[in-house]
């Protein structure tokens, strides 16, 4: 058993944090208060190669193993969580299914363009109706000549409205359950293919989540995903490793809560000696860092297992569903050790309150990922 990151790894979080120390935590709250990344610091993680940091070389990409891109992730969300789950979006669920599942051709054509972030990838899954009830999709695709043709709608996309390739479920048989679902690659820029209006969201208020609507959107036959029918294993195969990107998030959100909790309580004095000196503030401390380290270790071992080859459903379910309940309860003890001070927007903390509770919710909620653990379990 080595706990130790490799040299590699150990260098390219180092790379990130330090990245993500200079040029993203210090506009982290105007971005916030904005609801925008800035083009500018999208142009700087493509420059750092952070959109293709787990592609092959041979398509562009850095070569990095799976743990490193979950910790750069981890790294990025310390800072920013919005900018976090905009890269995680687009190399878990835009470019690790053509990654996993396309054809030489479509690696080809679509890895170096999304390793070198020319084109940001998106994944469109949820429709009104179809939340966690994933296969109860509504969006049809019919043959049409040398082309499919997509009508329906998703929404609360990530990164709709930046991205350039949405992966996109879509019924081609329904009387074929799971099995009658496709997945298709998708050009955004596609004639019929529209996003609507940004959402206005609790957290992640920089990152962009957008509705889609397909009207008779021609998507050429080549681009279908897999074989037909096997959208759905797509899907859910995708965010097994989309969620142990979640649980890095949740992560980074959780550690910041943390060393912000900590440089307070050393620093504030009540009843003259600083927080830190008072029993019930270090029991809280003691709390954050044990569970914190406790969701680093389900996060990382996930990740470790992805990179053995080994199918990580269960692992993956569990980081997640931990990760993220950690980053929730760590996020409002912050709030608390700094009291009306840590309610107002000023310092910071209560941005990562809110930005933790997504990480509850998206890429399956906790009950969901308690419904893939005892599935396993009881198989
Ligand atoms: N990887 C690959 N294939 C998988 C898989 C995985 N992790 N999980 C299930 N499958 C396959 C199964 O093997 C099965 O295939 P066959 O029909 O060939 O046997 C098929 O998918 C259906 O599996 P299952 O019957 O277990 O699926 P359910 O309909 O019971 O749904 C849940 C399972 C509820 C867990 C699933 O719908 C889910 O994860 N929902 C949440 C979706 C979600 O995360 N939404 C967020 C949107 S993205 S932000």
């Amino acid at each position: 058993m080595d706990f130790d990151l490799t040299e590699e790894q150990a260098m390219i979080r180092q790379m990130v944090r330090e990245f993500a120390e200079k040029e993203v935590a210090p506009i982290a709250a105007e971005m916030d208060r904005l609801g925008e990344i800035p083009a500018e610091l999208i142009g700087k993680i493509a420059e750092m190669g952070l959109f293709g940091i787990s592609v092959p070389e041979a398509y562009g990409g850095g070569g990095g193993d799976f743990l490193s891109y979950i910790l750069a992730v981890e790294e990025l969300s310390r800072a920013c969580a919005s900018t976090g789950v905009t890269v995680e979006t687009h190399v878990s669920l835009g470019t690790e299914p053509i990654l996993n599942w396309g054809t030489e051709e479509q690696k080809q054509r679509y890895l170096p363009r999304l390793a070198g972030g020319e084109m940001i990838g998106s994944f469109g899954l949820t429709e009104p109706n179809a939340g966690s009830d994933a296969a109860a999709i509504e969006t049809t695709a019919v043959p049409d000549g040398d082309h499919w043709l997509l009508n329906g709608s998703k929404i609360f996309i990530s990164n709709s409205g930046l991205a350039d390739l949405c992966i996109v479920m879509a019924m081609t048989d329904k009387t074929a359950g799971t099995r009658g679902i496709s997945a298709f690659i998708v050009e955004t820029a596609s004639p019929g293919f529209s996003v609507g209006r940004q959402e206005e969201k609790m957290g992640i208020r920089a990152a962009k989540t957008a509705s889609l609507t397909f009207d008779n959107v021609r998507v050429p036959r080549e681009n279908l995903l897999g074989k037909i029918g096997e959208g759905f294993k797509i899907a859910l195969h995708s965010l097994d490793g989309g969620r142990v990107a979640i649980a890095a998030q949740a992560l980074g959100i959780a550690q910041s809560a943390f060393d912000q909790a900590r440089e307070y309580a050393r620093m504030r004095q009540q009843f003259n000696r600083p927080l830190s000196a008072f029993q019930a503030i270090q029991f809280i401390l003691a709390e954050m860092a044990t569970e914190i380290k406790a969701a680093r270790m389900l996060t990382y071992h996930a990740a470790w297992l992805k990179d053995q080859g080994q199918r990580i459903t269960e692992a993956a379910a569990m980081a997640k569903y931990y990760a993220s309940e950690t980053a929730m309860k760590q996020s409002s003890k912050a709030v608390q050790v700094y009291g009306g001070y840590g309610y107002i927007r000023e310092n910071g903390v209560e941005r990562l309150m809110r930005d933790a509770k997504i990480t509850e919710i998206y890429e399956g909620t906790t009950e969901i990922q308690k419904i893939v653990v005892a599935g396993q379990l009881l198989r």
